[in-house]
């Protein structure tokens, strides 16, 4: 009865003293034990021992109850409320630079190609005379580069990366490289450090009409529709002959009026390309009576901005979260 009667930890306790303490009743019986006669006192010993093992596990048990109890009633105070709704997860996202970089080289690899990469920090022959770039050649000074050590520089582009897998790699070849290059160059289109996608094909037989056809097949692609894609005659050191590559404004849709991207003239300049000149296979040890190949280079920033109607390159490099989350 008395057990029942406390429910909570306190009035157990002072139960479990009034019995069991040093002054409670079964010990006073157990002193007591000595006023009694010889043969009686094993007999006593004995019930009041059982009583207390009884009463030990009886306030064991309702104090094990009552701890229960209590943990029910704090689960049932600080319920969740599973029909509330969540914390919005916040994710984040790739940056439209990389996005472009990943679309360029899916596009590319879905033709074949395969990534390869190489030092920024390069050597003056592999990002200049390898190229057909020797000393005091003019179009050195068009690089605006930036010299580290030792005749070393910060890769004006990604060409040296093909350079050096030719060095160490015969035909066939089909590979792009991508990735940061350098130049003594800023503003609002120009950046100092920017990213290109370059590639190379080099084959038996491989011609100009391949390079038009898989350069028309990637724009499509990267642009995500039927752009139309113009070559005009131009002048690389590393290539003969060599083009520029316009498609058509995918701003303006190529109607040019008042377009502030394509300035009106309904085309957008957006690679670089032409067929491998015979001192570059030279230079690599390849036989250019026996192979030809095509090669071309594209800003990844340009496609960015273009795809995206971005007019200031620094809009990419500053971190602004409200520029960012637009993508
Ligand atoms: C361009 C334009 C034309 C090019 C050449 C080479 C190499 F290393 F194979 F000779 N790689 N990339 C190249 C050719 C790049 O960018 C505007």
């Amino acid at each position: 009865m008395r057990l029942r009667a406390s429910t909570d930890g306190a009035s157990l306790e002072a139960l479990r003293v009034e019995y069991l303490g040093k002054k409670g009743r079964l010990t006073g019986a157990l002193r007591a034990l000595g006023t009694l006669a010889v043969s009686e006192r094993p007999v006593f010993g004995q019930r009041v021992n059982r009583a207390k093992e009884v009463l030990e596990a009886a306030l064991a048990v309702r104090g094990e109850e009552l701890r229960m109890r209590q943990r029910e009633a704090a689960l049932q105070g600080s319920a969740v409320d599973v029909t509330l709704p969540g914390f919005g997860a916040a994710p984040g996202r790739p940056h439209p630079l990389t996005r472009t970089l990943t679309d360029i080289c899916d596009v590319l690899g879905g033709m074949g190609f395969t990534v390869v990469e190489g030092p920024e920090v390069e050597d003056d022959y592999h990002n200049f005379e390898a190229l057909n770039m020797p000393a005091d050649h003019p179009a050195r000074d068009m690089q605006d580069t930036f010299f580290v050590d030792d005749g070393r520089v910060l890769r004006t582009h990604t060409s040296p990366v093909q350079i050096r897998v030719m060095e160490r790699q015969p035909p066939p070849l089909r590979i792009i490289a991508p990735g940061a290059v350098y130049r003594n160059d800023d503003d609002a289109t120009h950046s100092p450090m920017f990213h290109q996608v370059e590639g190379l094909m080099v084959d038996r037989n491989v011609t100009f009409a391949h390079l038009k056809g898989v350069l028309t097949t990637f724009l499509r692609k990267v642009f995500e529709r039927d752009v139309s894609v113009r070559l005009r005659p131009s002048f690389f050191p590393f290539t003969e002959p060599s083009a520029e590559v316009d498609v058509g404004c995918v701003v303006c849709g190529q109607s040019g009026r008042q377009c502030r991207v394509c300035k009106g003239t309904g085309w957008l300049e957006i690679l670089g390309a032409g067929m491998i000149d015979p001192a570059v296979f030279a230079h690599v040890g390849y036989d250019p009576e026996e192979y030809s190949g095509f090669a071309f280079g594209v800003g990844v920033e340009r496609v960015a901005m273009l795809k995206y109607g971005i007019d200031d390159i620094r809009l990419f490099y500053g971190g602004d979260l409200r520029f960012l989350r637009q993508f």
